[in-house]
């Protein structure tokens, strides 16, 4: 039922014991960094883990000030691996690993796999992207840890991936659940009965950006199988931080790996005990490039009553929001001051845009409107052609998305009373 049960049903009080040693060790770590050497982390004394208050917070904007390699403690003989964020093309957020570190997710991604059920004789379709992106190569390695025979097939070509489904009979998929409902509509629209089709399918891992309850039960119901939700962020490896188990009521946060906070986003301070606040995390076995209390802006909260599963380790609730204004679209993300810095450098650009969020079918799609300025004639069908079509371009090559561009005259975008509305979110998803 574990795959190690030492770690994952270790009493309270030992896992205090080990977070304080590791965070001890964190620290001298990240003290050989660039970054961490000139806050001074050398010079901070921990005695306890309330003392992690002392230390001070990581952010995005930390790891992009810090890029390339302001944030490596040690050596750079001994780094193996570099992921990045999703959706990044400016300055990415890049996080390094060595050779332990792997192995270390790898363990963390084993877990989560065993405790949904998943063994050795499962196949495994990941269906998610390979790259700087983590989700693919993280589930990759954590299966074959398990012994699992794991098809890389990547997002995308979804006729294939359904033949693949057949033909070696998968058991379980891990997707964007964007993608799972989309799958599930081409499913559909062929005719197929999927419990026929795909008779050993028996769990999907969904993960990668916001969904709902609703979301994971028409998964469920359409494929007759388990779905559960998978959490991580590429700056604390990628999957494998949060995962499901069977009990399915929150997700159990690897607290032997990661020192877990919630905090209230405006004042900074830890919010009441199962209160909603923003998650807050501190690697504690990261070898190449250990991060302090990283605020992910990631909103939830913390369960810490004991759980059927035996685990001890806390969970947290289903996301259920940021505290910035980061978009996630099928699984990429983007921040609209990426497109706001696109559309700048644009001639015949003018002063304001909006960006709008739709679901078409299953899919989120990106709408942006962008002003024309006032050196073109809204009735200049050919110019605007242009335009519409370099802004297309432009902002396909910094999201890595296509988004439909619709151009309107100086005036056209209604101004807010106070903050700009840039992003109106349609999505039902
Ligand atoms: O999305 C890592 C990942 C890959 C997780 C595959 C799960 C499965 P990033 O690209 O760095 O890493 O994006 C991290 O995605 O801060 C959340 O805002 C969001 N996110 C990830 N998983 C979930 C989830 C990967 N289950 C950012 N529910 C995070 C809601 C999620 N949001």
């Amino acid at each position: 039922m574990y795959w190690d049960r030492k770690d994952e049903c270790i009493s309270r009080d030992e896992l205090g014991e080990l977070q304080l040693k590791r965070l001890k060790k964190t620290l001298q770590r990240a003290a050989a960094s660039p970054f961490y050497r000139d806050r001074g982390i050398k010079d901070i004394q921990i005695s306890g883990l309330s003392d992690i208050r002392k230390l001070p917070f990581t952010t995005k904007d930390d790891l992009r000030d810090a890029y390339p390699y302001g944030m490596v403690s040690c050596p750079l003989d001994k780094v193996v691996r570099l992921h990045s964020s999703s959706g990044t093309t400016g300055t990415p957020t890049v996080v390094y690993h060595s050779i332990k570190d792997i192995d270390k997710w790898t363990e963390l991604v084993a877990r989560c796999l065993y405790m949904i059920g998943m063994r050795e004789s499962d196949v495994f379709q990941n269906m998610i992207g390979y790259g700087l992106f983590t989700g693919g190569l993280g589930l990759h390695y954590g299966a074959e840890r398990l012994g699992c025979l794991t098809i890389p097939t990547g997002p995308g070509n979804t006729k294939r991936q359904l033949k693949f489904m057949k033909d070696f009979a998968t058991s379980a998929i891990h997707v964007i659940p964007s993608y799972a409902l989309h799958l599930a509509d081409e499913v559909e629209s062929l005719g197929i009965d999927p419990r026929n089709e795909f008779p050993r399918l028996k769990y999907a891992l969904l993960g990668a950006e916001p969904h709902t309850e609703e979301t994971r039960r028409k998964v469920e119901d359409f494929f007759g199988i388990a779905a559960f939700n998978s959490y991580g962020l590429s700056e604390m490896n990628g999957p494998g931080v949060a995962f499901e188990c069977p009990a399915r009521d929150g997700m159990h946060i690897w607290e032997d790996a990661f020192l877990v906070e919630i905090i209230d986003p405006e004042t900074h301070q830890h919010v009441a005990p199962g209160e909603k606040g923003e998650l807050v995390l501190t690697t504690l076995q990261r070898e190449a490039m250990p991060i302090l209390r990283y605020r992910t802006k990631d909103l939830t909260s913390l369960v810490s009553g004991p759980c059927s599963c035996g685990r001890t380790h806390h969970r947290i609730t289903r996301i259920t929001g940021r505290s910035d204004d980061m978009l996630i679209l099928k699984g990429v993300n983007i921040f609209p001051m990426q497109i706001e810095a696109v559309l700048i450098g644009i001639p015949g650009v003018g002063r304001n845009y909006q960006i709008t969020l739709e679901s078409k079918g299953h899919n989120d799609h990106m709408i942006v409107k962008v002003e024309i300025d006032s050196s073109l004639s809204i009735n200049d069908y050919k110019s605007l052609d242009t335009l519409r079509k370099r802004i297309g371009r432009e902002l396909r090559d910094e999201i890595l998305i296509t988004p439909d561009v619709v151009l309107c005259e100086p005036g056209g975008i209604p101004v807010a009373q106070g903050k700009a509305v840039r992003v109106v979110d349609n999505r039902t998803l």
